[in-house]
């Protein structure tokens, strides 16, 4: 019965949970977003940036263009402790982030 309300909070948790990121003079701002394991959120990419960026990581998954002044969101489902890349693959050497789960 705990297990069940704690799984339930959770979840209620998780719709609630969304980080917001900046692409910003071809940076991510923040470039760290800090989240608990075990816990699904999601990501909402604003280009305010007069310029394309590919919104992109490796260990997550996602590729995705998002044209200057649009925001794209992503779903991500729950993670396990560690560090997973972000980057904006059109600006390389400016555009990287990550998300530290502890
Ligand atoms: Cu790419």
């Amino acid at each position: 019965m705990l297990t069940a309300l704690l799984l339930l909070s959770n979840l209620a948790f998780a719709d609630d949970l969304v980080f917001k990121i900046e692409l910003k003079n071809r940076t991510m701002v923040p470039s760290e977003i800090i989240v608990a394991p075990n816990t699904a959120f999601t990501i909402e990419v604003v280009n305010t940036d007069n310029t394309a960026e590919e919104f992109e990581s490796k260990s997550l998954k996602i590729e995705k263009i998002i044209p200057p002044k649009r925001t794209s969101k992503f779903n991500v489902k729950p993670l396990a402790a560690g560090e997973y890349d972000l980057f904006g693959e059109f600006h390389m050497d400016t555009c990287q982030g990550k998300i530290i789960v502890k």
